[in-house]
């Protein structure tokens, strides 16, 4: 019986029609944890499929031309085969992922795990399958943290009428307007120029997974705020009609590929930021983390860090309660009460 459905496997497969490239978007560039996780991700895939899947990763938003709130229409129609993407950039088209963007609402990591392990984790990944993407794992971009050329941001106060570079998504311009900055929402392509010249006078993004990789000092980013005022998760994903494609053995190879680079992806976002744990788990893979002290050496590159105490935060999070209501409202009852629930599970 064994070596006839071993046999029926390798027929399947040997039947099946593969496409000669699959396309993966990401936002970033290769060096990025974002993008080493992408790589990793389609090194896993051909290996696990001896060869069979073969993925393109399209970095720097190649895919979608710039625009990196249409990332996610490109995965459900298909132009993308695959993706890993910021709940930030595919929040416009899916409004649940909008509780990722709560300002202060993920204090901590475990926090954020048992949100995405929970029961909330599953009803947004089923959210997702009903849009057209097929999950499979959750990765991490990071922690974000405020930057800017003008000043250092302790209170709500320093931070008025500064010019900052957001995401587009509303709740991002919702936010710092609360907060009294002036935000202007670009795509990230035209974000590093703008800050260049100064057509910006700040942004928000995590450090290992942007601000170190693309240098931001080097384009007058010298003062940094560290609040951690929003996570954004990533989400290994499959266009469903790319997905349905595939034979159940191949889908069962390219899931397992993907919870495997994910860990190793948000490993690498994490490392030095978390209590160890991260570079740790990275150490036994035998992967050596490059800079293993990500804010000491910040400070090294001359940028002026400022680290909020919870009573400082507290200050910035009075600011945005109204924000934080509405959006709620936005997101859904259901959803934002098991988070609660979860979240408590992690305390
Ligand atoms: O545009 C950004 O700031 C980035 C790279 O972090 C996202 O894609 C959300």
């Amino acid at each position: 019986m064994r070596w006839l459905l071993g046999l029926l496997v390798v027929l399947g497969w040997a039947l099946a029609q593969f496409k000669s490239e699959y396309k993966l978007s990401v936002v970033v560039a290769p060096n990025t944890p974002w993008g080493m996780g992408a790589q990793r991700f389609a090194d896993l895939v051909r290996e696990k499929t001896e060869g069979k899947i073969n993925i393109k990763v399209y970095y720097s938003g190649q895919l979608f031309a710039g625009q990196q709130t249409n990332e996610f229409q490109l995965l459900r129609s298909g132009v993308a085969d695959f993706a890993i993407g910021s709940t930030i950039n595919w929040s416009p088209q899916v409004k649940e992922l909008n509780l990722f963007n709560l300002p202060f609402f993920f204090p901590s990591y475990k926090e954020l795990d048992a949100v995405k392990e929970g029961q909330a984790g599953r009803m947004i990944f089923q959210r997702l399958r009903q849009l057209g993407a097929e999950p499979l794992a959750w990765g991490e971009n990071g922690y974000r943290q405020l930057t800017n050329s003008k000043r250092p941001v302790r209170t709500p106060e320093d931070l008025a009428g500064l010019k900052i570079r957001v995401v587009g998504a509303p709740i991002f311009i919702d936010t710092f307007r609360a907060l009294g900055a002036n935000p202007t929402s670009l795509n990230f392509s035209e974000t590093l120029t703008a800050l260049q010249q100064g057509v910006v006078d700040g942004q928000e993004n995590p450090i290992v997974g942007v601000i170190i990789p693309y240098k931001l000092w080097e384009l007058g980013q010298r003062y940094l705020t560290v609040w951690n005022y929003v996570i954004d998760p990533l989400i290994f994903a499959a266009s469903v009609q790319t997905w349905r494609s595939f034979p159940a053995e191949v889908q069962k190879a390219i899931q397992e590929a993907a919870l495997e680079a994910a860990r190793y992806q948000t490993a690498l976002a994490r490392a030095g930021m978390d209590d160890g744990t991260s570079a740790r788990y990275l150490a036994s893979l035998g992967v050596k983390v490059e800079i293993p002290e990500p804010i000491a050496y910040l400070r090294n590159q001359g940028v002026q860090v400022t680290v909020l105490s919870p009573l400082e935060i507290g200050r910035f999070r009075d600011r945005v309660a109204g924000v934080v209501q509405r959006w709620m409202n936005e997101i859904g009852g259901t959803l934002v009460v098991q988070a609660e629930a979860d979240k408590k599970r992690a305390r």
